[in-house]
């Protein structure tokens, strides 16, 4: 399968994904009509809906129907982008164009993009009680689905990472603490996608463990990829400035290794990803090349 078959298949997932997303979301004109406006302008203004296509796989993986699954990849896309346009306000980033669009505060104003923010890591969460509800009478498992993401995303994970990248834009100085900071703000939600999927198929523990080793060389190639597309990207691409990391003097993988040794270590964090699956069979395939995307990726 050449990478143009991929992303044709990357795409034909992701729209899916929107077609539940478009549902789960408040209408456009229910009132209070600005907040469900401000909602839908940042989850439609593009992405490439990585993290709900592998909760998705990893259901497929584990044995289940991805439909079921649906609402659960939902909830993490709706989760990502409450970060996103938190991480783009002026008192953190302070970025004016996300997705190719200028950002949520930028056209709603602040209030209204910290709510938006607010209400959309709610829906998330919604969307995984009503998950847990339906399915945990047959699949137990399914009982720390909650509490997992919270997990992942609280000050162990999304916010953990996120007030440290704040604290210490230059200060961190060792590959260890810059892998740690990425695993709770990069890996944590990845990790959190893939077993969810994975719980909704009803996986048992080796199964479970299999994924998530999977899931952590994935997050940890997909921000090695991201500071490199940082510096070697195309804007037009990105739909974002590239150069910012320089700019805002962050500390990245590249600042740190140089650009051979971060491609280097992208590429051995793929193939452990991918040979963590060896147990599967083609079941598998989809998170196997999408691992291998995370290597070509321009966007
Ligand atoms: C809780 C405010 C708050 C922040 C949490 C996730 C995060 C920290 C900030 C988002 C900004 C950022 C650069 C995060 C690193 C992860 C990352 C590379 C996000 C971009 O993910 P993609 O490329 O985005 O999957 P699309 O737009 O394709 O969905």
């Amino acid at each position: 399968m050449t990478g143009r078959d991929y992303l044709a298949d990357l795409s034909a997932r992701a729209r899916l994904v929107d077609t539940a997303l478009d549902r789960y979301l408040p209408p456009e004109d229910a009132p209070p009509a600005v907040i469900h406006r401000a909602m839908r302008y940042s989850v439609f203004a593009g992405g490439k809906r990585l993290r709900p296509v592998l909760c998705l796989a990893a259901c497929e993986a584990s044995g289940g129907d991805p439909a079921d699954a649906m609402p659960a990849a939902c909830a993490f896309e709706l989760i990502h982008t409450y970060s996103l346009i938190h991480d783009d306000l002026p008192a953190m980033d302070n970025d004016d164009l996300r997705r190719g669009r200028p950002t949520s505060h930028r056209v709603f104003g602040e209030a209204i993009a910290i709510l938006a923010g607010d209400a959309l890591l709610t829906l998330g969460f919604s969307l995984l009680g009503a998950c847990v509800r339906k399915g945990a009478p047959e699949r137990p498992g399914l009982l720390s689905l909650v509490e997992e993401t919270a997990q992942a995303c609280g000050t162990a994970g999304l916010i953990g990472g996120q007030v440290a990248d704040l604290q210490a834009p230059g200060r961190m100085t060792s590959l260890a603490e810059l892998e740690a900071v990425h695993r709770a703000k990069t890996g944590a939600l990845f990790r959190a996608a893939v077993r969810a999927g994975a719980l909704m198929a009803g996986a048992g523990t080796d199964v479970l463990e299999t994924l998530t080793a999977f899931a952590e060389r994935f997050g940890l190639a997909f921000q090695i990829t991201d500071d490199i597309l940082d510096i070697a990207g195309d804007e037009e691409k990105l739909g974002k400035p590239v150069g910012s990391d320089r700019r805002n003097e962050k500390v990245t993988f590249v600042s740190l290794l140089g650009l051979d040794e971060a491609r280097r270590r992208a590429r051995i964090a793929v193939e452990t990803a991918v040979s963590a699956l060896d147990g599967f069979g083609r079941e598998a395939d989809f998170l196997r090349r999408t691992a291998l995307f995370v290597l070509a990726r321009e966007f």
